[in-house]
């Protein structure tokens, strides 16, 4: 299908300007749902990213004609059964800042030899089109937990999540670098495949 207007579910503006860049040969006008007018209370109560990357798509969806997007991510650590996970946002409280945050992680993993500090970054995109169709797709990048923060990209646990393979945390590689092998990239280019398969019908 052809993808004109696309309203992002998101409050978070690190996370809209990674998706219009990751969007941008879709040719189509991506913007916030603050952008689109549009304010809701969304209660992410879901217990998956997928429920909750759901829950905020269907929620704008009911404002809109546009297709609507969201999505819903975190960081799981193995070494600690996968937190902060669904509550990355959370962890710690909203408001806490990531400096203390990602100093509290790597505090957890206090001697904890580098085999053991696997991690990964999950992403789901769910999309609700206007005739109600939905779809939810999901991408991961493994790193592992570093021993200080690096970098100065990205945003919230980039400068602690190291990828073997670049050598660099996420927060050090350049944007276009990032969303090209990150769990939000990943996400996103399988949705624009779905959606260019796709024909919408309100039938
Ligand atoms: P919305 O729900 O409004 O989209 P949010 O920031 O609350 O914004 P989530 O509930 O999906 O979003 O929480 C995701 C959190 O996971 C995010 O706030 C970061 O702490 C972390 N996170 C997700 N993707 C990340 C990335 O690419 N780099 C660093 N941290 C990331």
């Amino acid at each position: 299908m052809k993808v004109d207007k696309i309203v992002f579910a998101t409050g978070n503006k690190d996370k809209v300007k990674e998706i219009q860049m990751i969007l941008a040969d879709l040719g189509a006008e991506v913007v916030s749902m603050k952008e689109a007018g549009i304010s809701v209370d969304i209660e992410e109560n879901g217990t998956t990213y997928e429920e909750n990357a759901l829950i905020k798509a269907r929620a704008v969806a009911a404002h809109t004609d546009a297709i609507v997007m969201a999505d819903d991510s975190g960081l799981e650590i193995d070494y600690l059964n996968k937190e902060p996970g669904v509550m990355s946002a959370r962890y710690m409280g909203e408001d806490t800042s990531y400096r203390i945050k990602n100093a509290n992680l790597m505090g957890r993993l206090e001697g904890v030899e580098d085999e053991k500090r696997t991690a990964r970054f999950v992403c789901a995109i769910a999309a609700v089109l206007p005739s109600g169709k939905e779809f939810c797709v999901r991408g991961t990048i493994e790193g592992r937990i570093g021993y200080e923060e690096k970098g100065e990209n990205g945003f919230g646990y980039d400068p602690i999540f190291y990828v073997p393979e670049f050598g660099k945390t996420t927060a050090e590689l350049s944007e276009e670098e990032k969303n090209q092998v990150s769990h939000r990239g990943k996400a996103l280019e399988k949705m624009k495949e779905i959606l260019k398969d796709y024909e919408d019908t309100d039938c």
